[in-house]
């Protein structure tokens, strides 16, 4: 008798057409899907995350069985249920003698060593939801001095053949970058992605988040987030119809009580494989050849996703399994309290943390300008901040959250993503939103008691870093500047950083 195999989907698999599927067959095999506490605490994921990995997890389930597959399918407060994936893959294998494991391979080395470290036969499929493989992307790396993301954005833009005429990016430019740093006029009204209300399914996984997951940070309602491939797909055609277009003017602004203003809002989908990344660029494209959406808002979303989401997973497989433990600035501070919810007088942290913890989403500029530079300025420990991270967004998954945050948000990795550390003064915060009006600090103030921590602290960190970045051919101007400026000034200016960090050690509410 020919024994069945074990057909692993996890979590952030949940796509008809994965690679372990396609060469799996209905009659001999069996899909395994389990809901296990491992995942869910390896991190204290946001109970939303949760909430919507379980949920869609389920709903998949059914979808397959209707479709004639066999499903083994662990709900987390099942008995039996070992606790692992590793430990309901031999459950299950024993179950069902089975003699041979497929599954496409994880997003993270932890899982893929995991795997390989079964006392079982598993073949681990390349996960071909990407347009480039990580060996394509070691190809195009290696011998290259600098591995930046434009070069590579533009192979995959010929590969692909999005926004191309022949050979040449569409409308003259491969990047329309500089056209999409508008501030939102103040009578702009962002249209709001769709919400879902929860059916019985999602009902159901909610009790049980709620019950487990309490202690999670992060608020678990009201969950509205898309639970299956319909409802993504209606997420894209909102975005696709009323959104898109303006997406590029007002991606990097940042506005009080505001999310998500223009943004897509489908990584969590994407991610778990509820959308694909081609289907979207396909839909942007035509969106732009039929007059819906301008070039650069359709050029700067397909950059996004086949030029960053594709490379920053190239950059997690070629650089390895360390990756997430390098700290090439050597910071150590602990991550202060009011990462997870505590008071602090920053308006911005505070408007971007409490909308974490409500939503468990950000948009970029706010993981990159607002907490992100943060954590650098205050030289915060960089595996503390990839562990925030990878916890308390809803797409985070490690082969995406570790390259933005160890690579372009802290320049942990010491400059392999970032060419120049992405830093900034109060100056572009107050620039970008409108978070300033109201602080309890001043963002014009460069010293006292009222100065903008974001201007105390970078200088503090330009100064600390002289040796690092003061030849840095992006950064020598700041140094020029800098050091113009009279000796006294210079002082007080570092003096206040110093003061306020020890504020921030201490524990006081700063
Ligand atoms: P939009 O702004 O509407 O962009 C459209 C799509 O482009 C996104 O859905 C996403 O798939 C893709 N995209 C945009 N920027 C990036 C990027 N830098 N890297 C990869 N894909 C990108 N993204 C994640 O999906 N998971 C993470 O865990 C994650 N962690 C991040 C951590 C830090 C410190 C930073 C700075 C960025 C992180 N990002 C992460 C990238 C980006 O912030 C999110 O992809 C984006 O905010 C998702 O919201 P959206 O769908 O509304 O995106
Ligand atoms: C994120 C997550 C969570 C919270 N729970 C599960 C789970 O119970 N079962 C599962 O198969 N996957 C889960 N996931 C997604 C995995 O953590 C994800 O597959 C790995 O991090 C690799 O990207
Ligand atoms: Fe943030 Fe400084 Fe503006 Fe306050 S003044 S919101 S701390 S940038």
């Amino acid at each position: 008798m020919v024994k069945a195999r074990l057909i692993l989907v996890l979590g952030d698999q949940l796509c008809a057409d994965i690679s372990s599927l396609r060469i799996a067959e209905k009659e001999r095999d069996v899909v395994i899907m389990a809901e296990v506490m491992a995942e869910a605490t390896y991190v204290s994921h946001h109970p939303q995350k949760i909430a919507l990995v379980l949920a869609a997890m389920r709903k998949f389930a059914v979808a397959l069985r209707e479709d004639g597959w066999t499903v083994a399918y662990s709900k987390l407060d099942d008995e039996a249920n070992t606790g692992s994936i590793p430990g309901e893959i031999v459950r299950h294998a024993s179950e069902f003698e089975a003699d041979e494991i497929i599954a496409t391979t994880p997003g993270e080395w932890r899982l893929i060593a995991a795997l390989n470290d079964l006392p079982l036969v598993v073949r681990q499929l390349p996960d071909d939801r990407f347009v480039t493989s990580p060996k394509e992307f070691a190809n195009w790396a290696e011998g290259r001095k600098e591995l930046r993301m434009e070069w590579f954005y533009r192979q995959v833009r010929r590969k692909t053949g999005l926004l191309m005429e022949g050979n040449a990016p569409a409308g003259g430019k491969w990047n329309y970058d500089s056209q999409n740093r508008k501030p939102v006029p103040e009578d702009a009204r962002p249209p709001k992605p769709p919400g879902f209300q929860p059916d019985a399914v999602v009902g159901d996984v909610l009790d049980l988040v709620e019950d487990r997951f309490a202690e999670h940070f992060g608020e678990l309602y009201p969950f509205k987030f898309a639970t299956d491939r319909e409802q993504a797909l209606e997420v894209l055609d909102h975005f696709i119809t009323h959104t898109l277009a303006r997406f590029g003017d007002y991606q990097d602004a940042m506005v009080a009580g505001e999310p998500w203003l223009w943004h897509a809002v489908i990584s969590p989908y994407l991610n778990i494989g509820l959308l694909q990344s081609m289907e979207v660029c396909r839909r942007a494209e035509e969106a732009w050849r039929a007059g819906v959406a301008p070039l650069n808002a359709v050029e700067g979303l397909i950059r996004q996703i086949i030029g960053w989401r594709e490379y920053v997973r190239g950059i997690y497989f070629f650089e390895g399994p360390d990756y997430t433990s390098r700290n090439a600035l050597d910071h150590s501070r602990p991550l202060p309290a009011f990462f997870w919810g505590d008071e602090t007088h920053m308006s911005c942290v505070s408007e971007v943390v409490g909308q974490t913890r409500n939503h468990a989403y950000a948009h970029h500029i706010q993981r990159l300008m607002i907490t992100g530079n943060f954590a650098l300025l205050a030289g915060l420990d960089p595996g503390a901040v990839h562990h925030w991270y990878l916890s308390v967004y809803v797409d985070a998954f490690e082969w995406v959250e570790a390259p933005n945050t160890i690579g372009m948000s802290q320049y942990a990795d010491g400059g392999v993503v970032a060419s120049k550390p992405y830093v900034s003064s109060g100056n572009y915060i107050s620039k970008m939103s409108d978070y300033c009006t109201g602080c309890h600090y001043d963002v014009r103030a460069k010293t006292g008691a009222r100065a903008c921590p974001f201007n105390l602290l970078y200088w503090h960190f330009i100064e600390r870093n002289r040796d690092r970045f003061q030849h840095n051919p992006r950064m020598a101007v700041i140094y020029r500047g800098w050091d113009k400026r009279d000796a006294g000034q210079r002082k007080a200016v570092l003096g206040d950083a110093t003061d306020w960090l020890g504020r921030l050690e201490s524990g006081e509410t700063v």
